[in-house]
């Protein structure tokens, strides 16, 4: 049964309310949706991401394969709903980014789950590999794909959104700095080797 845009409105959308949040407003910018609840572990990282750069968000499950009519209505309605970056993670025949992008004119982000068969190459193939003319813009398989979707989401808004634009040079500033200062490798690989050094200068 088709769903119409009424009933699709009534269904609660779980809106991104966030702690210290940076932005003036709370209207979701970005849409993640993902094609199941078992995709959570990966997509969480999408939106711990958007939380630390302040971007507000919303997030569902949708499935282009087992709530085919939610995901057209989704997809259709994004851009009037205010949505303006789409980002959809799904593995195996992961068909939920390139049939989101065939409804809409948005951005959509594509994040390939690392499926339990093919370690997320049928994800990534199935996302990448979209035909002329309706673009995917696929990320990696996994956490860091996750976590990259939310970043190039930023970059996106960042354009339109001079705190978003800020947040991200923040974030890659502080990253930058990380990496500086542990120039160590063994120290990170043994994270009790500094404090063992401490305590042997301290005695
Ligand atoms: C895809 O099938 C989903 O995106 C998920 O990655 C995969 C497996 O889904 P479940 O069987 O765990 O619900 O549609």
């Amino acid at each position: 049964m088709a769903m119409t845009r009424k009933s699709f409105r009534a269904q609660k959308h779980s809106s991104g309310r966030m702690r210290g949040e940076r932005t003036a407003s709370t209207h979701p910018l970005v849409g993640v949706i993902m094609g199941s609840s078992s995709d959570w572990e990966t997509m969480e990282h999408t939106v711990k991401t958007l939380v630390e750069l302040g971007v507000p968000y919303e997030k569902r499950v949708v499935s282009a394969h087992r709530t085919p009519d939610l995901l057209f209505e989704y997809a259709s309605s994004a851009e009037k709903r205010g949505i303006e970056v789409i980002i959809a993670g799904a593995g195996g025949a992961a068909h939920l980014p390139g049939m989101t992008a065939s409804k809409t004119v948005l951005p959509v982000l594509g994040v390939p789950v690392e499926s339990k068969a093919l370690k997320g190459l049928d994800s990534l193939l199935s996302i990448a590999q979209m035909p002329g003319g309706i673009p995917v813009g696929t990320l990696a398989i996994g956490k860091a794909g996750a976590m990259n979707a939310a970043l190039l989401a930023a970059a996106i808004l960042g354009g339109k959104y001079p705190h978003i634009r800020e947040a991200l040079r923040q974030f890659r500033g502080t990253q930058t700095g990380r990496v500086l200062a542990n120039p160590d490798p063994s120290a990170a690989a043994f994270p009790h080797k500094k404090e063992r050094q401490k305590k042997r200068k301290r005695a």
